[in-house]
């Protein structure tokens, strides 16, 4: 439990920052954090407005240093979850969440916020699952099937008694936990599940790899912390940079290792690196990505365009006589990252509150 004094420290920065920016007055300020000190002495906790929450979570993305999206924080849909309490009705709020922000495709930047750890009255609230939506894992004789990333929460839910198809795509279920209670797994329904198969615009065999991609991160392992309150389950979703798919999860070599096989399609000498056929596969499969999703009405931003977007961001935040922080390393794209400007400059990296953090991985 953390301590009242730490406690009310945080709820005092947070309540002065936010209602500040809100333009409340000083007695409204002065008055909530009396009504918070209240609670605190009588509770251990306190419990924020639905106001402070949905200001909270805007704050906790435009917070976030690794974040290229963050011009778009205030336009976040803030769902409050927070009275829900059994595994059941979590779910519920979880499929919710992905077919109200999945949208059709144009996708809603949204964040579903349960109970807190310290008020969820039957314990604390975990997600299993890093993403809402993900493609299993396996690890057979010949390798693996699926997503590598996924093998040792694919190999939890198996120990659950999930079965999967064995296919290179299968969703996995979500896992949800309450307390000490064993986590308890629901497979999503497929009509709220939108994927995107990947073709090329020009290159007609690319439709051969049988490739394809879930229309929308569904970010679900961080913690939310607001005012010092420490939201465990809070998953939250923006749409896809082009190039965290194209340049990543279908490239990397322990990922889907897809490179050399569109590389054969393309007719690339890759018996020597200095082809640079690596660097010309990665592109058209990037090529690919940003078509396909188009081509299915799904939104989803180029680097290009992303990077434009957050110069507009920090400008944005200067306006209001804020500096934006940000992590370069994080900022730059995995795709030419040199053609932005973001490369070209150097961001504070200090760390404000709110803000998303990780939390230590569940395991059985
Ligand atoms: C990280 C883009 C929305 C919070 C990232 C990354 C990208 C990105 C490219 C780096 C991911 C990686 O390298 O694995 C976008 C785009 C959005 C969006 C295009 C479209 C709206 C959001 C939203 C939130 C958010 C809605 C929270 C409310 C974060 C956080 C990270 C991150 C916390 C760091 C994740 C980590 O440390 O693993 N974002 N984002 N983003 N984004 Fe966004
Ligand atoms: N790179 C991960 C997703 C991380 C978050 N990215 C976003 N977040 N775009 C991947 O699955 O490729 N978001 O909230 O939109």
């Amino acid at each position: 439990m953390v301590d009242h004094r730490q406690l009310l420290e945080e709820a005092d920065l947070f309540i002065k920052d936010s209602y500040g920016e809100l333009g409340r007055s000083n007695q409204d300020i002065a008055d909530r954090l009396n009504e918070i000190q209240d609670e605190i002495v009588r509770t251990g906790t306190y419990t924020h407005t639905v106001e402070e929450l949905t200001y909270g979570a805007k704050l906790a993305w435009r917070n976030s240093n690794r974040c290229i999206g963050r011009l778009f924080w205030e336009s976040l849909i803030v769902e409050d979850a927070r009275l829900l309490s059994t595994e059941k009705e979590i779910t519920g709020a979880l499929f919710r969440h992905i077919e109200t922000a999945t949208n059709g495709g144009k996708i809603l930047p949204t964040i579903t916020v349960f109970a807190a750890a310290a008020q969820a009255e039957e314990g604390s609230i975990r997600i299993w699952n890093d993403q809402l939506i993900r493609y299993a894992g396996y690890e057979t004789a010949d390798g693996t099937i699926g997503d590598p990333i996924s093998v040792k929460l694919t190999s939890i839910c198996q120990r659950l008694g999930w079965r999967g198809a064995g296919t290179s795509f299968d969703v996995l279920p979500l896992l949800v936990q309450i307390g000490t209670r064993a986590p308890q797994w629901f497979e999503i329904p497929k009509s709220i599940i939108m994927e995107v198969p990947i073709s090329h615009p020009d290159y007609e065999a690319f439709t051969s790899l049988q490739l394809q991609w879930y229309a929308v991160p569904l970010v679900s392992n961080m913690r939310l912390e607001i005012g010092g309150i420490h939201y465990m389950a809070a998953p939250f979703n923006g749409w896809y940079m082009g190039t965290e798919i194209g340049a990543r999860n279908l490239a990397d070599e322990f990922r889907y290792n897809m490179l050399p096989k569109v590389a054969a399609i393309m007719g690339l000498d890759t018996s020597r690196e200095s082809s640079l056929w690596r660097d010309r596969a990665l592109v058209e499969l990037n090529v690919a990505v940003l078509h396909s999703y188009k081509a299915h009405g799904v939104t989803i931003v180029d680097h290009h365009t992303a990077s434009k977007q957050f110069g507009r961001f920090v400008e944005k935040e200067a306006q209001k006589g804020r500096s934006a922080t940000g992590e370069w390393s994080w900022l730059i794209p995995p795709l030419s990252p040199a053609t932005t400007a973001i490369f070209h400059t150097s961001y504070d990296h200090s760390v404000r509150k709110p803000n998303f953090f990780y939390q230590d991985p569940l395991s059985e």
